[in-house]
């Protein structure tokens, strides 16, 4: 009789993180003319039910990415700080930006910042532009950013739903 083959490690012998839900209302708009945004990636295992681990890539560490939410005619700080172990990247729906500059891929353990102006309001998806870039996308790093009319509103309740 063969013996039977070597199976793969039980799913069950990963641990996931604790399990978290998310407040769904929409964050505070940032304040100031200019203003700073840092995106941190992360490749960490992510709970995505209760007792489901995943191995995901992530902005902040969240799939999700963070909420971020800026006021029409606000300039945008932005840094990139890469805490993978591979090129990872930033794409703004929101910017009009030169893509081939700043939307470059930025090495493991490397940062990158430039500025953009947040011309038109909105609620607009980013996501991390490298390439095979649906499997960066696939694997967790995406999110929305929203841009308040300049004259701002008065929403009766505002939750975002990604
Ligand atoms: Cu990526």
């Amino acid at each position: 009789m063969a013996p039977a083959p070597a199976s793969p490690q039980p799913v069950s012998q990963v641990i996931p993180p604790a399990h978290a839900t998310y407040d769904a209302h929409a964050p505070a708009v940032l304040q100031g003319s200019t203003v700073n945004v840092t995106l941190s990636v992360k490749e960490v295992l992510v709970s995505i039910a209760p007792g489901v681990a995943y191995h995901a890539w992530t902005f902040n560490g969240t799939v999700p990415g963070p909420v971020i939410r800026v006021r029409q005619g606000q300039t945008v700080h932005f840094t990139l700080v890469n805490e993978g172990a591979m090129p990872h990247s930033i794409d703004f729906h929101a910017a009009q930006t030169p893509w081939n500059v700043n939307y470059q891929e930025v090495a493991a353990g490397k940062s990158f910042s430039f500025n953009w102006k947040a011309n038109a309001p909105g609620v607009f998806m980013y996501h991390c532009g490298a390439p095979t870039v649906i499997y960066h996308m696939a694997n967790g790093m995406y999110g929305a950013i929203i841009v308040d009319p300049a004259k701002g509103w008065v929403p009766a309740q505002e939750y975002v739903l990604v």
